[in-house]
């Protein structure tokens, strides 16, 4: 994989390459990563990237040429490429579409400053506009860093042996389950006995349970879109059972 960062603040990305899983997709080549700055495709000598907004108003709008020019020469590089404009205006972020970046085989990241791009670079030259959520950055850059991080994670070979991407929140439309490690006692609270067990397949069942209920309390919403499986529905279904039980003894006891 590929990406192709364009910028004007390249140097944000020097810390991010060099750090983590990032850093050693880089150095395994599992991915190729740089950022250019955008400013080296202005061609007028004070490598002006921005103009003011015609229609007036307040801000600067990213100038078309240089955009243009930097975005044609990253897709030479890897005309295979996909290219993707930061902009709230997106889809927003999420796995499915972490996942579907990560069959590419590159991607060219533009990140907007200023008020935004001028619209006739998105026309042409853009293949995705992608959202990292619905408020306001100063720029793409940050969007862009999720973008790289949540992509190579699922590029085989990034993560290491012992993690992997299908056990992920999302992975399989849930939460994840939650995580306990030493010490067996923290602050008087102890690690839930069946984890200590060795006993896979209650771990897997509890770990399924934990999954099912953390998503049924932070993201229902989540549940409400998922196909659930057989497994699933006996849990849900078990759950309502106990649920109906305590309000039909709740009921007897005001009835009393
Ligand atoms: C953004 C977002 C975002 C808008 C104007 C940069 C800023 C400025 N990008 N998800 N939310 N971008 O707010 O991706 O150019």
């Amino acid at each position: 994989m590929f990406f192709t960062v364009l910028t004007i603040f390249p140097e944000m990305f020097d810390p991010f390459w060099a750090h983590g899983i990032i850093r050693k997709a880089i150095e395994d080549q599992t991915i190729f990563a740089s950022a250019t700055n955008i400013r080296d495709y202005a061609e007028d000598r004070h490598q002006v990237t921005d103009d003011r907004p015609y229609g007036g108003g307040s801000g600067m709008v990213m100038k078309p040429e240089p955009l243009a020019s930097a975005i044609r020469a990253a897709t030479r590089t890897v005309p295979e490429a996909k290219t993707v404009l930061l902009t709230p205006q997106g889809s927003v972020f999420d796995q499915s579409m972490a996942r579907e970046l990560a069959s590419f085989d590159g991607l060219v990241l533009v990140c907007g400053r200023y008020e935004g791009v001028d619209e006739r670079v998105c026309h042409d030259l853009i293949d995705y506009e992608i959202s990292t959520g619905d408020y306001v950055l100063t720029g793409g850059e940050l969007a862009a860093m999720i973008v790289i991080d949540a992509v190579t994670r699922l590029i085989p070979g990034a993560l290491g042996g012992e993690q992997a991407a299908e056990k992920d929140s999302f992975a399989n439309g849930l939460l994840e389950h939650a995580h306990y490690t030493r010490p067996r006692i923290f602050e008087g609270n102890e690690v839930p006995e069946v984890l200590l067990s060795g006993h896979h397949q209650e771990i897997e069942k509890w770990r399924l349970e934990s999954s099912l209920m953390r998503t049924l309390l932070k993201r229902s919403d989540l549940l409400q879109k998922k196909d659930l499986d057989q497994q699933e529905i006996e849990i849900l279904k078990k759950w309502c059972h106990q649920i109906e039980k305590i309000l039909g003894i709740n009921d007897q006891r005001h009835k009393g």
